[in-house]
């Protein structure tokens, strides 16, 4: 029998080799690792621009970091949707979004000035940018989107690996959560379909111009 203390001992990476099953899981872990250690390092940089703003402006320009890596079930799904084999070179090769960060942020000008600081770093690799907020989506989904490569230092030798940072305000990530969820938890095949469609839109309208009246509000607190 396995002890609570054993059972959550994290399992050695080396010790993969000795079960054949988890042996050959070894590459995708592994990958997976990779992609983790590059949001860490997106989050810290987000983390240091926001510290500096905080000590030289007094504000903070980053209301919250999330970052998640895709599931193992999505990956299957995006690639087979694709019409790629589920391999580890395809992984690398068609899924820009495995690693994934979300920087919330307070106001639509922090948007452009975080994306632009984080563009400039000489490490980060713009590979293509989305600019969902001057173009939102059908559905009303606002969010600047850049694909980046990043590189990650390992013992042996250096990878670059590719991260998906979404900008959002906080309005903008409140209609995109709500939005995902009522489009994810039914399927909105009914007669009222169209209609919905469009009363998420003019509410995505509606926030994207609330969301400049609060940047407009700060600009005059600040002249003040
Ligand atoms: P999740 O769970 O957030 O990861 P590509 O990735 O370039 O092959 P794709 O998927 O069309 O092609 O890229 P896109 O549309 O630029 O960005 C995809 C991500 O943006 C989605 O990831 C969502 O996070 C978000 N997104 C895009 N459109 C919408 C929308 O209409 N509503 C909401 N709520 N979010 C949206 P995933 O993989 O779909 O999901």
């Amino acid at each position: 029998m396995i002890s609570m203390t054993e059972r959550h001992k994290k399992l050695p990476i080396s010790n993969l080799d000795e079960h054949p099953y988890l042996a050959s899981q070894r590459p995708f872990i592994e990958l997976m690792m990779k992609y983790n250690c590059a949001l860490r390092e997106v989050s810290t940089k987000f983390e240091v621009l926001d510290d500096e703003f905080s000590v030289r402006y007094n504000r903070n320009p980053v209301e919250s970091i999330k970052t998640r890596i895709k599931s193992p079930h999505s990956i299957v799904d995006k690639l087979k949707r694709k019409g790629y084999e589920f391999t580890i070179d395809n992984i690398r090769d068609h899924i820009s979004d495995v690693a994934g960060a979300r920087i919330i942020c307070s106001f639509p000008e922090d948007i452009y000035m975080l994306a632009d600081m984080f563009m400039r770093q000489d490490d980060v690799t713009v590979v293509e940018i989305k600019d969902y907020i001057k173009n939102p989506k059908p559905s009303g989904y606002r969010s600047y989107h850049l694909i980046i490569d990043i590189p990650v230092f390992l013992t042996e030798s250096t990878e670059n690996m590719r991260v998906e940072v979404q900008f959002r305000t906080i309005a903008m990530d409140f209609w995109a959560s709500l939005e995902h969820k009522l489009k994810y938890k039914k399927d909105i095949d009914s007669p009222d379909a169209e209609e919905i469609a469009l009363q998420l839109k003019e509410c995505s309208e509606r926030i994207a111009k609330i969301d400049l009246e609060m940047q407009e509000i700060r600009k005059r607190i600040d002249m003040e």
